[in-house]
């Protein structure tokens, strides 16, 4: 870590309140000054951004390094924009296009606004907890030799109060502890304000003790140094505070001095008699709300004091809106000044109307060296990281031989052979899984590439001589990193390893294993991941109520229309396991390509007999969404189309009516996601002239436009429905549509009519219908 500077207090101040000003008026300018073609509210929030203005300028003007990496609360935005602008890594066009399109982003994002941003935020609490696992992943780097150690650096989360509420940040505070993660910071911007009221006293100090007994220092700012001297002065002042409801802190602050005046006569009568002697109303307001997040000198000894690794929460308190009109007010979440008040602020910062963006704009000449020193000193990141890409080998993945197998037990054998092959792609790869490691088959993996662990773990069973198939010993050598059952954790620790290449510059190979449906519990966590562009093979395996005897709670229906409303995120599902060795073959490329993307894979427990292959063209097909498993006939009047794990029904129905039905074909789909992406932008194309059949549109119009479609899928129907809108064929939709339950396969599949029988009828009600 960088070694603390002194800093220039003075200096700081004014920087402090300029970016409190410029985040103000980024967000006045969209909403009253830029014109506004269609009406539409533009939005922002300065109260979220004005009571952090301090906390922001003491981290990036005086304790943040070059290495270290920030997630910004997301109404905190226009703050960082407004650093940058100073610093010259922000245009103005870029502030002025606030929330248009093509312009800076109204909560940070980093793949779309031009400054560095190293974590996306918006949804709260996952950016918080993302950095838990960054920092993980930095420790990972770090044991493997992959990342010197001056170029560590610390981990930061600016962080809502109300943002506390949110559960993820504690299941990532667990397992944090569990890591013994380091080099976090996470600092409460302390309002004591959320969007729709003010925050419950009752939380007060439970924060600190949930994160102390997980093994964080926590250090409370409560007072500035001008309040603290007045309570220390004062301890029936300090009393009376201390117990001050946050609803009764906030109307005070919004009313002022006048008010703080009557209600502590009132409450303290002659007790607060001297205190308030001193004081106008005026230096009552300010001395008042002279709270440790808006204290500079506070908050540059809190972060100097806390130089160490040690994971520390910092509970900074503040108002929110400090310094604007509606400072304090319930209702200021979202609370935008109006032109006058606007105006009022400007002149009273000393800035003439029309010199609002300059950057020092009402700072007057003796401060402005002292001012520019900071900015010429900051030692942050100006310019966007570079993403690394395309320097992994991928080989060649051959698939496991065997006459019948199932998907997810050759994952587990791919895996397994991969790491005894070695090289470059085995030792990038990094796995992990939410305390579903052997029961999703990566078991022998571990066995072989161990887990990892800062410090070293021995494996107890092994050492006592009891025989087990884990072999798990940890080593900070390792490369599984085993989660407990929490599946957004998942996600986030993915997310992390994912954007390994970006935020370290060594490209990791992250691969999760998960059950398909618990997938929804981490269903934000994952959006979140593929928001920020990380990379990572993430396979779901049982699904579907081919899991059979195991039942409907753990039956997965609806992730596959999950992942077709999912960007950045390619679902596969393979048939055979010759297609899951291309497709995870594919995956690997696409983390590595900067034109990629994320791929899930949904696999099964079913065991079914492989086809014989005549040569390798189905490939392409099955890397882009689908090929035909059975050739139809010229102009054919039916077609079976299934997915997954009930190949073999149908299959086994194809053989018995083609002999009826000559033409018939059999269409494998190995992803409805590309599918439809594929036929979305085929027609957007052709909307530009460009008449390319997308991959689906030529599979189809290989039969007669009025043909039938029985689509099979162990998965909600609509997965695959919706083909009979390609080109206008007809659809008997054959799938899961309730929830499962216990039962042999036969059973199951005869009780939701994925058998046989169920195809048959199918096509037969569908030949009825066009005769
Ligand atoms: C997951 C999620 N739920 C709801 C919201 C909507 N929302 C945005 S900010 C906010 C309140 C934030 O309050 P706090 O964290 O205290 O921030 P600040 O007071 O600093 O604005 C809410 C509910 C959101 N962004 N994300
Ligand atoms: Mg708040």
């Amino acid at each position: 870590m960088l070694k603390p500077v002194s800093p220039d207090l003075d200096a700081l101040n004014l920087l402090d309140q300029r970016l409190r000003f410029l985040s103000a008026w980024t967000i006045h300018h969209a909403n009253h000054v830029r014109d506004s073609s269609d009406g539409l509210k533009v939005g922002g929030h300065q109260a979220s951004c004005a009571s952090m203005s301090a906390l922001m300028t003491a981290l990036y003007f005086h304790a943040l390094g070059p290495n270290d990496r920030v997630a910004v609360k997301p109404h905190g935005g226009p703050l960082l924009h407004a650093i940058h602008y100073l610093l010259g890594s922000q245009s103005l066009e870029q502030l002025q296009n606030f929330r248009g399109f093509g312009g800076m982003q109204s909560y940070p994002s980093r793949t779309k606004d031009r400054i560095p941003v190293d974590f996306s935020t918006g949804s709260v609490g996952l950016g918080v907890a993302v950095t838990a696992f960054a920092s993980l992943v930095q420790d990972y780097l770090t044991a493997h030799g992959k990342m010197a150690e001056e170029d560590r650096g610390r981990f930061v989360a600016l962080i809502g109060d109300a943002e506390l509420d949110e559960g993820n940040i504690y299941e990532a505070l667990i397992e944090g502890y569990k890591h013994d993660i380091r080099n976090c910071w996470w600092i409460v911007d302390y309002n004591r304000q959320s969007l729709d009221a003010t925050s419950a006293d009752r939380m007060f100090e439970r924060f600190d003790e949930i994160f102390a007994s997980c093994g964080w220092r926590t250090v409370e700012l409560r007072y500035g140094k001008k309040l603290g001297a007045a309570v220390a002065q004062y301890p029936a002042l300090k009393a009376w505070l201390d117990e001050l409801p946050n609803a009764d802190f906030a109307a005070m602050s919004f009313q002022g001095g006048a008010a703080w005046r009557a209600r502590i006569a009132a409450d303290l009568g002659k007790d607060g008699a001297a205190f308030l002697q001193a004081h106008d109303d005026e230096a009552l307001g300010t001395l008042m709300t002279d709270l440790g997040g808006h204290c500079m000198e506070t908050l540059v000894e809190a972060f100097d004091a806390c130089q160490d690794d040690v994971p520390t929460l910092f509970v900074a308190w503040t108002v929110k809106g400090f310094g604007l009109p509606f400072a304090g007010h319930k209702d200021n979440h979202s609370g935008l000044m109006n032109p006058t008040q606007a105006h009022a602020m400007r002149d009273a910062m000393g800035i003439s109307e029309g010199d609002e963006w300059s950057p020092l704009a009402g700072i007057g000449a003796n401060a402005l060296p002292a001012v520019q020193a900071l900015l010429d000193r900051s030692r942050i990141q100006r310019a966007k990281r570079e993403r690394s890409f395309g320097r992994i080998e991928i080989p060649h993945i051959a698939a496991p031989t065997g006459d019948e197998q199932a998907t997810q037990a050759a994952f587990g054998k791919i895996m397994l052979d991969l790491s005894r092959g070695g090289g470059n792609l085995a030792d990038r790869i990094v796995t992990t899984s939410p305390d579903v490691t052997v029961s999703t088959n990566l078991g022998a993996w571990v066995n072989q590439r161990g887990l990892f662990k800062r410090r070293e773990m021995k494996d107890v069973f092994a050492a006592a001589k009891i025989a087990s198939a884990q072999k798990w010993a940890a080593t900070n050598k390792g490369q599984h990193i085993e989660l407990g059952i929490a599946e957004s954790n998942l996600f986030l620790m993915l997310a992390a390893l994912g954007l390994s290449g970006d935020l370290f510059g060594e490209r990791l190979v992250p691969v999760g294993t998960l059950y398909d449906p618990f997938i929804a519990r981490g269903l934000d966590s994952l959006n979140y991941a593929c928001y920020q562009d990380a990379r990572f093979l993430l396979v779901a395996t049982p699904s579907g109520i081919t899991l059979g005897p195991e039942g409907g709670a753990h039956q997965s229906i609806n992730p596959p229309l999950i992942a077709l409303g999912q960007p950045g995120l390619r679902h596969y599902e393979p048939a055979f396991v010759d297609e899951l060795a291309a497709m995870m073959e594919e995956a690997f490329r696409l983390i590595d390509d900067p034109a990629g993307e994320s791929t899930y894979l949904r696999l099964s427990t079913r065991s079914i007999a492989q086809v014989e292959r005549a040569d390798d063209k189905w490939k392409a097909g099955a890397l882009a969404g689908g090929y035909w498993l059975r050739e139809p006939g010229p102009n054919a009047e039916a077609a079976i189309v299934a997915m997954g794990a009930v190949m073999p029904e149908a299959l086994a129905a194809y053989d018995e009516l083609s002999a009826d039905l000559p033409g018939l074909g059999l269409l494998a789909v190995t992803s409805p996601d590309l599918l439809h992406r594929g036929w979305s932008a085929a027609q957007a194309a052709r909307w530009q002239g460009k008449r390319e059949p997308s991959h689906v549109e030529s599979l189809l119009s290989r039969l007669a436009p009025g043909a039938g479609l029985v689509t099979l899928c162990d998965a909600a129907p609509a997965s695959l429905s919706w083909l009979g809108g390609v080109i206008g064929q007809r659809v008997a939709p054959l799938g899961v549509d309730r929830f499962g339950q216990t039962g042999n396969l036969s059973d199951l599949y005869a009780a939701y009519r994925l058998d046989g029988d169920a195809i048959t009828q199918a096509i037969a009600e569908l030949l009825i219908t066009a005769s």
